[in-house]
C-alpha cells in the first residue's frame, strides 16, 4: 500500500515512521526544504510508550517538498492529512494542482470546518474524516514521543459535500486493518459526526484553558476554582449543542476528566503553540463554537471570553504559522 503523508508534526512523523517501519510505502510531504533535508539526514525516531526507541532512516521512506506534489503524476492508495487547521488551505491548494481529482485523503485535524476548505479546492476527492486519541508530541525536528497508544476511528467519506457510504470493495476497512497491524489501532465508524463533535468538545474545554493558564492537562483539575470553570465551559458547550440539534452523551463530562487525568503531564497542543509563538487552532475549535451558538441563537460567552484571551496572547507574541 503506497501512502502519502501531509505534514510532518507529531502525528506525521509518527504515522510515516511506523507505516514505514511496517513495510509500507510512504512518502512525506513537508512546506520547508531545510525539514526535508534533516529528515534525510536523520530519518524519523519514536520514543514507544514501552520505552523502546525505533529508528527509521531515509532509506525506508521518502521525502518530498510540497510544493512539487503539481509533478506527481500518481497519487499514493491514499493520501493522510495531517497539517494543523492553519495548514488546510494550503494542502488542499497544493493537491488541487497536482493529479488530484480522485484522491482518498483521509483527514485528522483538531477542530472542525476543513472539510469544508477541502471540498471546495478538492470537489472529486474522497475526504475521510478521522478522529485519533494517539498521543504524541515531537521532541525534536525529527524526533516523536508515542507518549500513549490510543485509538483511531476513520468514518465514511465526503464526496462534493455529500456523505457516501462505505465503499462496498472494502476499502476503509483494508486501511483500518493494514494501519492496526501496524500498531496504530482504528476501525470503522458509523458515528464519525459524534466523535468529532466529542472530541472538538473535549478540545474546545482542555486547549484553551491550559494555554491561558499555562499548565499541563492534569492542572485543570487542580483546584475547585478551575475545576468550576472547566466544568461551566462544558456546560456551555453543551447547551450550544443542545440548541443546534447536536446529540451528545451524558458521560462526555466524566470522559474530559479522565482524557485530563491520563494525559496529566501533557502539554496541549495549544499550549504548545502558545509556549512556541505558533499560531493556535482557537477559531477552529472555540470559534466553531462560537459560530454554532451564533446559527442557533444562543450566547456563548465564555467561549468567546477564551477565543478573544488566545488570540490576544497571540496578537502580544505575534503569533505566525
Ligand atoms: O487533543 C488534545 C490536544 O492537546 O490537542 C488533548 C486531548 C487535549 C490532549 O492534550
Amino acid at each position: 500500500m503506497r501512502i502519502d503523508i501531509i505534514g510532518a508534526g507529531a502525528l506525521g512523523l509518527l504515522y510515516a515512521g511506523k507505516l514505514a517501519a511496517a513495510g509500507m510505502e510512504i512518502r512525506l510531504w513537508v512546506r520547508r526544504s531545510e525539514s526535508a533535508d534533516i529528515l534525510r539526514q536523520k530519518g524519523i525516531s519514536i520514543a514507544e510508550p514501552s520505552g523502546e526507541t525505533i529508528f527509521i532512516t531515509y532509506s525506508q521512506f521518502e521525502v518530498h517538498l510540497m510544493d512539487n506534489w503539481r509533478l506527481i503524476t500518481e497519487a499514493g492508495d491514499w493520501v493522510f492529512l495531517m497539517t494543523k487547521q492553519d495548514g488546510i488551505r494550503e494542502a488542499a491548494e497544493c493537491l488541487a494542482k497536482g493529479s488530484a481529482h480522485h484522491l482518498q485523503i483521509m483527514s485528522i485535524q483538531n477542530g472542525i470546518g476543513h472539510t469544508d476548505t477541502l471540498t471546495k479546492y478538492l470537489p472529486y476527492a474522497s475526504i475521510y474524516r478521522a478522529v485519533t486519541t494517539e498521543g504524541a508530541r515531537r521532541s525534536g525536528e525529527t524526533a516523536v514521543i508515542h507518549a500513549g497508544k490510543g485509538q483511531t476511528e476513520l468514518g465514511s467519506a465526503i464526496r462534493g459535500g455529500v456523505v457516501q457510504p462505505f465503499s462496498s470493495d472494502g476499502r476503509e476497512k483494508l486501511l483500518a486493518d493494514r494501519l492496526t497491524q501496524a500498531g496504530l489501532e482504528t476501525r470503522l465508524s458509523e458515528s464519525i459526526d459524534k466523535s468529532i463533535y466529542r472530541k472538538l468538545l473535549v478540545n474546545a474545554v482542555i486547549n484553551p484553558l491550559t494555554a491561558i493558564w499555562r499548565v499541563p492537562n492534569g492542572e485543570l483539575l487542580s483546584s475547585p476554582e478551575r475545576m468550576d470553570l472547566l466544568r461551566q465551559l462544558y456546560d456551555e458547550s453543551i447547551r450550544i449543542y443542545e440548541a443546534c440539534g447536536i446529540g451528545w452523551e451524558a458521560e462526555w463530562w466524566e470522559e474530559l476528566v479522565q482524557i485530563c487525568r491520563s494525559t496529566a503531564p501533557n502539554r496541549s497542543s495549544m499550549l504548545a503553540d502558545v509556549l512556541a509563538g505558533r499560531r493556535t487552532e482557537i477559531e477552529a475549535i472555540n470559534g466553531q463554537f462560537i459560530r454554532l451558538a451564533q446559527e442557533s441563537g444562543v450566547d456563548s460567552p465564555l467561549h468567546r471570553t477564551v477565543r478573544d484571551i488566545i488570540n490576544g496572547m497571540q496578537s502580544v507574541q505575534g503569533g505566525n504559522g
